[in-house]
């Protein structure tokens, strides 16, 4: 039973206190705790971040990658068929490329996230089906294969960031990453509490899920320049609404910033 061991750490680090061994203790039976492996470096990063710094354990952090799908960021898949430019969300790719590259190097959880559907789409609301402006809908056959749908060519993550074998991806019916997904799980069977959260669209999948993580009791850190919209004032007020009234869903940084804290770290 680690639970109690790490929530005092937790709490310990909301009031800025340090431990220097965070060791978990595995019950052994009565009166029997034994220490562990340290569950970490005793590392704190502090990032600038807005709308104040940011404290994080790389150890109890993972980077959450929405949706950088095909179907969002090239001609011909569900961004486009809502009468998109997808050319738009393109900058976020090599943002996103550098933080794979440190959170890889630092050993960190990476989790890539898919919005799709099943090919009978049996687990799409027919509310969901039948909006958008243009005569193409969702399991429609366009350029890349059926619209959103798994395990067509639109529906894969884009080349550039394509996971490894390791890194778990999750496939997501909605706008959000929990919802009828099983990330819960994935991130307390790592004792994850911070999330660094980039992909597309900012206003849309990305704030859905900072949104449910926040609700959850996670912290979110968004990556200013590795998340984009379609519409670059939403954009901006996205990223406003995380940071306004002292930070009411997350905090906020951009790449560059976070990229050299984390590569601070050795794995
Ligand atoms: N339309 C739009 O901006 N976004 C989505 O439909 N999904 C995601 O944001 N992933």
């Amino acid at each position: 039973m680690i639970f109690p061991i790490l929530s005092r750490r937790y709490q310990n680090r909301q009031r800025g206190i340090q431990l220097e061994y965070p060791f978990a203790y595995k019950n052994q039976g009565p009166g029997q705790l034994r220490p562990m492996t340290p569950l970490s470096r005793p590392t704190l990063l502090e990032i600038a971040a807005q709308p104040y710094p940011l404290a994080l354990d790389p150890a109890r952090t993972a980077l959450l990658l929405i949706d950088m799908q095909r179907d969002f960021l090239e001609p011909g898949g569900f961004g486009a068929m809502l009468g998109n430019d997808v050319s738009l969300l393109r900058s976020a790719i090599a943002p996103c490329q550098r933080l794979l590259d440190v959170a890889r190097k630092a050993g960190m959880l990476v989790i890539h996230t898919r919005e799709g559907h099943r090919p009978d789409l049996s687990d799409a609301p027919p509310a969901k089906l039948t909006r958008g402006p243009g005569p193409m809908r969702i399991g429609d056959a366009g350029p890349m294969g059926r619209i959103l749908i798994r395990g067509e060519p639109g529906h894969a993550i884009v080349p550039e960031l394509m996971p490894l074998p390791d890194e778990p991806v999750l496939d997501k019916p909605g706008k959000g990453a929990f919802y009828q997904t099983d990330l819960s799980l994935l991130l307390a069977n790592r004792g994850i509490a911070s999330l660094i959260v980039a992909g597309v669209t900012t206003e849309v999948c990305v704030h859905t899920s900072v949104r449910e993580a926040n609700d959850r009791g996670f912290e979110c850190l968004v990556v200013s320049d590795a998340v984009a919209s379609y519409f670059p004032q939403f954009h901006r007020a996205a990223l406003d609404m995380i940071t306004a009234q002292g930070g009411i869903f997350g905090w906020v940084a951009d790449a560059t910033t976070l990229c050299a804290e984390l590569a601070r770290i050795d794995a």
